[in-house]
């Protein structure tokens, strides 16, 4: 087992995995930046070490001070969080090179899922349903309009090297696809520095559903079933839950041992996560898939009763799943994650600065993950969220009211935060019956502005 590991991260993340370290008792190292000396995670870490300026290019995505910092700490083993260099196939592979074992899967795979097309190649290649689309990467228009003539439209052009929504463009008929070809073409060269593009049938309405997956040395993936997560604005999750309404005990059990059998023969280690579109009649298309611990975990750990992060830890130090699960998994209950991020409820600003009242709500089924606190600073460089407010209930219902008295009871002042906006979304009838998709926070929104110059 690792005797010391170094969070490559900060925030309510790098506190979520020294939590794991301390009950594995493991010695966990912080990484900090001159904005984050008062950081929770640099206090509560057994050793932390500064490497360097405010700014993530020079701090926390700095790779060579990065590993000098893992080097002088003398650690086994980095953990990356989310965000950051999670993703990065080139930080793994340095870290394997410094013989540090990066917590995450080996660095081919996170290539592979990088590149979306090859991902969605080698998903089809395995027998998981893809939507129709094109095969290979188009670099021409005139490609792309025989691939959208043959599937029909609407498409949606999407960026290889994408994922999150850029270099996306929703493609309606074949005189619109030049200009929004071009678009999507331009806008991913200059954010990824690749302007490879593919091409999938466009679904109107979907549902956002991903599976959670664990995977050991020895061949062995296990699915941890679902999480719902619909409420997005502009590709930035809100609230998950799981399970998914949708998502039948059947439907469960055929995708997650479909996803076991593939995972296994492409060779996926440690934690990860399958993203699918669900069409109005219920059917599951792969997408994309992360080859990290994600943000909202917390909702699979609620109602699975498995640490997803001190399993990441176990399994990247070679245990076995046998070893790590001990049983089978069983699913309890409904649990819903609200993202709290520092921003204006309506105009989505950003809001930093210091929080002056913190007060977290407690009690039977709730959890919250953060590293905010009273007089505590939020500093304006990096990602706005500052908190993940969980519950558990026996089912969707008690969930629900759950959240709505929590949210009540979370006081935070001297900042803006989302907490206003979601109190209105666990109000809102068609939340509370689950009728939604993934453009169901826009119209809420709307329908929100509208109401209050009505009201004018
Ligand atoms: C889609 C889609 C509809 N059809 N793919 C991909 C990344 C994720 N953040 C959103 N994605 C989507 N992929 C197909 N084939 C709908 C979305 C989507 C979306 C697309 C454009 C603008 C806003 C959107 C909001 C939610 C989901």
């Amino acid at each position: 087992m690792f005797k010391k590991i170094l969070i490559a991260n900060r925030g309510e993340i790098a506190l979520r995995v020294i939590c794991a370290c301390k009950e594995l008792g493991i010695k966990a190292v912080a990484i900090y930046s001159e904005a984050d000396r008062h950081s929770l995670h640099v206090r509560f870490a057994d050793e932390a070490i500064c490497i360097g300026p405010p700014q993530l290019a020079q701090s926390y995505l700095n790779i060579p001070a990065v590993i000098s910092a893992a080097e002088i700490a003398n650690v086994d083993a980095i953990h990356p969080g989310y965000g950051l260099l999670a993703e990065n196939a080139n930080f793994a592979e340095v870290c394997e090179t410094c013989r540090i074992k990066f917590i995450g899967p080996p660095p081919e795979i996170t290539r592979l899922m990088g590149e979306k097309e090859k991902a969605r190649a080698a998903m089809k290649q395995a027998g998981v349903p893809i939507l129709p689309g094109s095969e290979g990467v188009i670099s021409a228009e005139g490609e792309a309009q025989e691939w959208a003539r043959q599937i029909g439209y609407p498409v949606i052009v999407k960026a290889s090297a994408g994922g999150g929504g850029r270099g996306m463009r929703i493609i309606r008929s074949d005189e619109e696809l030049p200009n929004l070809f071009r678009a999507a073409q331009s806008e991913a060269a200059a954010a990824f520095g690749n302007g490879d593009l593919y091409l999938e049938k466009f679904l109107e309405r979907p549902r956002h559903i991903e599976f959670q997956v664990l995977g050991d040395s020895y061949g062995k993936v296990i699915s941890l079933g679902e999480r719902e997560c619909s409420i997005q604005r502009r590709h930035q999750k809100l609230l998950e839950e799981s399970p998914s309404t949708q998502v039948t005990p059947e439907l469960r059990e055929r995708i997650g041992s479909m996803l076991g059998a593939t995972l296994s023969k492409i060779g996926y280690v440690n934690a990860g996560t399958i993203e699918f579109l669900m069409d109005e009649d219920r059917s599951l298309y792969f997408i994309e898939m992360n080859t990290r611990i994600q943000v909202e975990h917390a909702v699979t750990e609620m109602v699975t009763d498995v640490d997803l992060v001190k399993s990441q830890i176990l399994l990247a130090a070679g245990a076995r799943l046998d070893e790590v699960l001990q049983g089978n998994v069983l699913t309890r209950g409904h649990a819903i994650e609200c993202r709290i991020n520092a921003e204006h409820p309506e105009k989505f600003t950003p809001s930093a600065g210091k929080i002056t009242t913190f007060h977290p709500p407690g009690g039977t089924g709730v959890r919250v993950d953060t590293a905010a606190y009273a007089e505590g600073v939020i500093p304006p460089y990096y990602d706005s969220l500052i908190a993940k407010l969980i519950v558990r209930g026996k089912d969707r219902q008690e969930a629900i009211s759950r959240m709505a008295r929590a949210l009540e009871m979370f006081i935070v002042e001297g900042i803006y935060t989302t907490i206003p906006l979601h109190r209105r979304l666990l109000a809102d009838p068609d939340f509370r019956a689950g009728r939604f998709h993934t453009n169901f926070l826009q119209g809420f929104l709307n329908a929100g502005k509208h109401e209050k110059a009505l009201s004018k």
